[in-house]
């Protein structure tokens, strides 16, 4: 069996459907919940699948530096690894190395660093993100590519732009042909509409199994990043999945998936869960605020999680206020269901034909503000 996606309706810009695998179907619009290190901190895998996860997203950077991808290679892969059977994309390594690493080298070759781990130094190529990424066993590759930080001037995102292109097509090349996984262009071009579409057809050029949408959310605001989503997904092929990498708040995503997004992933559910964030249909509510240390009620009567069935916000308030471990375990639990739930609610919605009363609904909630 090999990798395809079948697109079941539309409703405006947004798209629902199924991305088939060998490892299992992923329904789009997807949530993939971060799991870094070989793990979604503070969960187990069988959890993790409880909340509705179809799909895990892992690093090359992470896993290259601890525990190697040729120790997991040897150890059977990363699906074995970390007991998730699951599809599993990885992101290519570029990206984490400039937010991650020190003393980073960017030349034609690839990029040089040093760990933010041990300091030892490392390279990564095209060549070698699809080593490490194949080594790992990764469904879904990412191309190795530059994101610039916002904002940056024009010629700046020109330059690196092309650059991540040209990284593009070295990734294809050094991929090929493997049956059962896909490999991932990612559109670069900052807010600059004519950059966008150079990279998207410079990447439909080459041809991938799915395209990304790379670049935003790196400080341009929500109202910029819609603006470029106005345009960017239909720069890129109606048949293959569309992925908004490293977004975002639950706003963010359902803003995404109305310009026509498939595929999300985003570190914030599992990390503010571990500091005392979680966020509902009313919102987000800060569990170490006082007004909950007395209240016996649930911290969403509507949810159907661990933490919201057999909890009170009293004692999440409790055990968030003491640091115990349980705090982040509930939390991100919760907040992971809420985030599934949010883009099963939406794959209905469009599958119905009713995605625009399903937004008015979401967007009336958080007005309502916490209880
Ligand atoms: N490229 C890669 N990974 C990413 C991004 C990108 O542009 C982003 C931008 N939001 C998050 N993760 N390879
Ligand atoms: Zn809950």
């Amino acid at each position: 069996m090999s990798f395809s996606f079948a697109l079941n309706a539309t409703d405006g810009a947004a798209r629902t459907g199924v991305i088939s695998t060998p490892r299992g179907e992923i329904r789009t619009p997807a949530f993939m919940p971060v799991g870094t290190a070989a793990t979604v901190k503070a969960m187990m895998p069988e959890s993790v699948r409880q909340t509705g996860a179809d799909i895990l997203l892992g690093n090359t950077y992470h896993l290259m530096l601890r525990p190697t991808a040729e120790r997991i290679d040897r150890l059977g892969g990363l699906h074995k690894f970390m007991n998730w059977e699951r599809p599993i994309l990885t992101d290519s390594g570029g990206f984490q190395v400039m937010s991650l690493a020190s003393l980073r080298k960017l030349t034609e070759r690839g990029v040089t660093f040093k760990s933010h781990i041990d300091g030892s130094k490392h390279e990564i190529t095209p060549e070698r993100s699809m080593e490490i990424q194949r080594l790992l066993g990764s469904d879904i590759v990412m191309a190795f590519d530059e994101c610039p930080a916002l904002p940056a001037d024009r010629a700046r995102i020109a330059e690196s732009m092309r650059l991540s292109m040209r990284w593009a097509r070295r990734s294809r090349d050094a991929f090929g042909d493997r049956p059962g996984h896909a490999l991932f262009g990612i559109q670069q071009g900052g807010l600059e509409r004519d950059l966008r579409e150079e990279s998207a057809e410079a990447l439909k050029e080459i041809g991938f199994e799915g395209y990304a949408v790379g670049g935003l959310a790196v400080g341009e605001g929500q109202q910029a990043m819609f603006g470029v989503l106005d345009y960017a997904p239909a720069q890129l092929p109606v048949d293959k999945p569309r992925y908004l990498m490293g977004v975002g708040k639950p706003d963010d995503i359902v803003g995404a998936v109305k310009r026509g997004i498939d595929m999300m992933d985003c570190v914030l559910p599992s990390r503010s869960g571990r500091t005392g964030q979680a966020w509902t249909r009313r919102g987000q509510v800060n569990l170490r605020n006082a007004r909950h240390a007395d209240d016996p009620r649930p911290l969403d009567e509507d949810c159907s999680c661990p933490a919201c069935r057999n909890y009170s916000r009293a004692y999440l308030h409790h055990v968030t206020r003491s640091q115990e471990m349980i705090a982040g375990m509930l939390l991100t639990w919760h907040n992971l269901h809420y985030y599934q739930e949010l883009m099963a609610g939406m794959r209905e919605a469009i599958a119905a034909g009713r995605f625009a009363a399903w937004e008015a609904e979401f967007h009336a909630r958080r007005e309502e503000g916490d209880i």
